[in-house]
């Protein structure tokens, strides 16, 4: 893993630097291998220090930190592509390659949700253990902010197994570095993905290079040691090449992104708590004709989950139902956070089409299960509603107009059937057997009245609902002429979903979410 991020940044931002590299090659630090201008470290210093290494093998890949409670500290792009039985940990393992410290297999990655793989922001990531080892020492990491525990300038230590030069070899046993925290502003002066830094991460080094962490050390801690208490308060993270002159170490802030790791660590199953429709009933549709839902699952507790095992099952007169796109399984889902998976599915002939999709977290043994039917009626003699100005449609969604059946393709809203064209959202799919036929001209516009209506005035503090914006718990917006107001926790995690499935006053859908005053 610790390759992708040095290939890329050796592709996009190393390649005319190769004098720092001869420069650095001319440093003392490299006449004995050291992290880079570094020294073997104090094995009784670093006990919480843990390798991370492949399942069939002792060569560390990446650093990281033993935090304590089962659970190893380490950085998102070490990890962000592994599955868990592919790694495991060496807690207190001091050499590389080597078979000391203690092993332990791995049961579950979190990523951060909000780590960035362009600019590596939040890369921050936790491994829970098959086991909780025994007789290893954990360290204590930042809390509150960074600067609670020091100023620019500052010397911080980082440790690792990294190459002891940009583009060298790894060392023998651990190294460590002391190097003085750089400002923000300072090490945003390098351009590029540092102008980003800060936020979420800091930077230490040298302007003159020569010391620092490279290849191999991602992962890995960097602390402050006062007094004898040791307080991990970063991850190192990236930089460009190693040691060069004004190319500061980056390092993951970990007071930032505390919440992530307490969220997990601290965040039982007893605080579990998911909510999403268990039964739902959709608009009919047509024989032949393909049936698309998203389904919406809210973490509505505090501690972040992933989900697992995620499928889907049709049944009734619906052909196997397909995962069209699926934004649940692929990060964990934040308390307070949603995410939603589609599915598309058939009916085989005319009767009720169900399907069913389950689920799991990690945190409970239970299978969660959400289930959607729908009638599916032959062509000759459906009649779903008319179509209507003011209402949303979804992909799938079939209605009359001038005695012909169309489908959205997309989600719409004020597009009429029968201008909508080749390209346009509306696509025929049928006669309507409705009875009377209603006009094929589109309604004509009425003259404009000198004195429009007068809405009734929304009360103070009211807007326009915006379809996109983020809503919470008590906002108050019209829409339609109606006024509505977003429901409290955690029905209000609707207020501001996908655009379309929750506008106040439109479809049913939007009742779980507003209130109409
Ligand atoms: C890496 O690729 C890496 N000079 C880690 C740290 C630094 C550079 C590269 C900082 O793992």
């Amino acid at each position: 893993m610790k390759n992708k991020i040095t290939m890329a940044l050796a592709m996009t931002l190393m390649s005319p630097c190769l004098f720092a590299a001869e420069t650095i090659n001319q440093n003392p630090a490299e006449v004995s291998p050291r992290i880079v201008g570094g020294v073997d470290a104090n094995p009784a210093e670093w006990k919480f220090y843990t390798q991370i290494v492949n399942s069939n093998s002792n060569r560390s890949f990446c650093g990281a930190s033993y935090i304590g409670d089962g659970f190893v500290l380490t950085a998102a792009h070490c990890v962000d592509t592994d599955a868990p039985n592919h790694i495991a940990v060496k807690i207190g393992g001091y050499r590389y390659n080597g078979t000391d410290g203690v092993r332990v297999n791995v049961s579950e990655i979190y990523i951060h949700p909000n780590f960035n793989t362009r600019n590596l922001a939040n890369d921050i990531a936790l491994l829970k253990l098959a086991s909780v080892p025994a007789g290893v020492t954990p360290v204590e990491i930042a809390d509150g902010s960074l600067y609670q525990y020091v100023s620019d300038g500052d010397l911080l230590t980082v440790a690792g197994l990294g190459r002891t030069s940009e583009g060298g070899s790894s060392p023998t046993v651990l190294q460590e570095v002391d190097v003085p925290l750089v400002s923000d502003a300072a090490c945003r002066q390098a351009g590029g993905s540092y102008t980003a830094v800060g936020d979420v991460s800091f930077c230490a080094g040298v302007p003159q290079g020569g010391i620092d962490s490279c290849q191999g050390d991602s992962g890995g801690p960097i602390v402050i040691n006062r007094g004898g208490v040791t307080t991990q308060l970063g991850i190192v993270s990236w930089g460009v090449g190693c040691a060069r002159p004004n190319k500061y170490g980056v390092y993951s802030d970990i007071a930032a992104l505390r919440q992530f790791v307490d969220g997990i660590v601290h965040g039982g199953s007893d605080k579990v708590h998911i909510t999403y429709k268990e039964n739902e009933v959709l608009a009919d549709f047509i024989v032949g004709e393909p049936k698309q839902h998203t389904f919406t699952i809210a973490n509505t507790g505090f501690a972040p989950i992933t989900i697992d095992r995620l499928s889907v099952t049709g049944s009734g007169v619906a052909t196997q139902p397909v995962i069209s796109n699926d934004r649940c399984s692929q990060s964990t889902l934040l308390g307070n956070d949603v995410c939603q998976v589609s599915i598309e599915f058939g009916a085989t002939k005319a009767g009720t089409a169900s399907a069913a999709l389950s689920f799991e977290i990690d945190k409970t043994t239970t299978v969660y299960t959400a289930n959607v039917s729908a009638t599916a009626k032959d062509s000759t003699g459906f009649c779903p509603t008319d179509w209507q100005d003011g209402n949303v449609y979804l992909p799938g969604d079939t209605v009359t107009w001038g005695g012909k059946l169309w489908r959205a393709k997309w989600w719409t809203q004020g597009e009429h059937p029968s201008t909508s064209g080749q390209w346009g959202v509306w696509e025929e799919v049928g006669i309507a057997d409705c009875g009377p036929v209603n006009p094929v001209e589109p309604p004509v516009q009425p003259p404009v009245e000198p004195e429009p209506p007068v809405t009734p005035e929304p009360p103070v503090g009211s807007d326009s609902y915006v379809a996109g914006t983020s809503y919470s718990a008590g906002d108050i917006v019209t829409n339609g002429g109606s006024t509505y107001e977003c429901k409290s926790w955690p029905y209000n995690l609707w207020c501001g979903a996908t655009p379309s499935a929750y506008e106040p006053g439109v479809g049913t859908n939007w009742q779980d979410a507003w209130i109409l005053r």
